[in-house]
């Protein structure tokens, strides 16, 4: 990962308008958001006074017509090009009442980028198991690298605490999960990776929807767009947070007149505290602690949409990691295991779904949590993971799908990705055989499946 500051990715963002200024021009009189940056070299071609044209006309950017001059009603499906999508994106927001000149503003500049197609929806041949992703999002140069962070934020930190119930460890878990404590919140203008978005993948209607708001974030006139930089998704600054995101939960705290992503930490912080509110984060109470499951533990109870009362949970025989009684909890708890019943076991309450709604992911959440708590000087995970469980791959996985449906266990068609309505599945067949119900799809479940179910 790059060492990217603020000033560094504009720049790096603005210099590769400089150099595409031409092919953008298809958008007609250019301006703007880089002008102001030192490092922009002269540009020749850009806004020139009106001459008399020579008249055969380029014949490939004569094939775009400047977005006032068609009419787009509904969310651009396919373009023959991306400079038409982009052009056909602008008719579409003018026709949604985004003013003429914001959009001309945003879009100038904005250019075709393969990598973000590419990058965008791939299937893994291998899904990276939950072990690795924490070893590298929990490392322990990261660890240090947020204590390190930790003096300078500290203040703001607990300021934001007292008023959105959500602490520093919290805070500091999703900042160094999402940017590696700002060290990378990504090099791609907003427009122009939402507009790769739009054109080269099927998320259309989510481009659409962001690129939209995002040209709301730069008419209300307090963010420049060539300083909305993110990630090649469009995820925004420190805390990553879409444009959509950025209109409806981001916080002025620091009371510069808007909320800044980019340069203000009390922003920063009050923003994400106040995603976390707004979806139900729960002041005092913790996120999950690790447990110890007993012998015979009903492993199909572990599944977050299995909640019950952490009562329910000592009467089964759950003990704190450390063989404690566990402590009592206001709501509903759910038990999580991530890597089948030789791994690590988590009791985790309603804030740890709180942070998977900021990122549908476990592996996510789990490293939120754990880098917070070990950034305040908490501990790791203690029990150890299975690395030795050999990975399944995409035919694999595909095959497990199969051989399941096929059982009648599971409906829908195989497409390799192992979600909760697999997992349920492969629990129902580990019942059935009497093996421990984890639900973890593993080399040597598949090769009992083959036995079970051929011939
Ligand atoms: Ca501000």
């Amino acid at each position: 990962m790059g060492q990217i500051m603020v000033s560094a990715a504009v720049q790096a963002h603005c210099s590769r308008q400089g150099k595409r200024l031409v092919s953008a021009a298809l958008l007609t009189g250019l301006l703007t958001g880089c002008a102001a940056q030192p490092t922009q070299p002269p540009v020749v071609t850009a806004p020139t006074a009106p001459e008399p044209a020579p008249t055969p006309a380029a014949p490939a950017a004569s094939a775009v017509p400047d977005f006032t001059q068609i009419t787009q009603t509904t969310c651009p499906a396919n373009a023959a090009s991306y400079q038409e999508w982009v052009a056909r994106f602008g008719a579409y927001a003018l026709h949604q009442g985004e003013p003429e000149p914001v959009i001309r503003t945003a879009f100038a500049g904005v250019t075709e980028n393969p990598k973000i197609r590419d990058r965008a929806g791939k299937q893994a041949e291998f899904v990276t198991p939950v072990w690795t992703y924490l070893d590298r999002a929990v490392s322990a140069e990261r660890v240090a690298k947020g204590q390190a962070k930790l003096p300078e934020v500290r203040a703001i930190a607990s300021d934001v605490e007292r008023d959105y119930g959500v602490p520093p460890a919290i805070l500091m878990g999703i900042w160094g999960i999402e940017t590696d404590f700002g060290n990378n919140f990504g090099d791609v203008n907003v427009f122009e990776a939402l507009s790769n978005v739009g054109y080269g993948t099927s998320r259309k209607a989510f481009a659409c929807t962001e690129l939209l708001s995002a040209l709301k974030i730069v008419d209300r006139g307090h963010v420049q767009p060539a300083q909305m930089i993110g990630s090649w998704a469009g995820a925004m600054g420190h805390s990553q947070f879409l444009p959509s995101n950025y209109l409806t939960v981001a916080v002025d705290r620091d009371g510069s007149g808007a909320p800044d992503l980019w340069t203000s930490m009390p922003d920063v912080f009050a923003s994400t505290a106040n995603h976390l509110v707004r979806d139900g984060w729960q002041r005092g109470l913790t996120w999950g602690f690790e447990v110890k499951l007993p012998q015979g533990f009903p492993y199909q109870e572990a599944e977050l949409d299995i909640e019950k009362p952490a009562a329910h949970w000592q009467q089964r025989g759950v003990r704190t990691i450390d063989g404690q009684p566990l402590p009592a909890l206001p709501g509903n708890t759910s038990i999580l295991v991530l890597a089948g019943y030789k791994g690590p076991a988590f009791l985790v309450t309603k804030n740890f779904k709180t942070i998977l709604k900021y990122n549908y992911s476990t592996s996510y959440a789990l490293s939120v949590a754990y880098l917070g708590q070990r950034v305040m000087g908490g501990p790791g995970v203690k029990a150890t993971w299975p690395v030795d469980e050999p990975l399944l791959s995409l035919d694999e996985r595909e095959e497990l799908q199969q051989r399941l449906i096929d059982r009648g266990l599971l409906g829908g068609s195989a497409d390799g990705v192992i979600g909760l309505k697999t997992r349920k599945a492969i629990r129902a067949f580990q019942l059935q055989v009497g093996l421990p119900a984890d639900g973890f799809a593993t080399k040597a479940f598949l090769e009992e499946l083959r036995r079970r179910t051929s011939s």
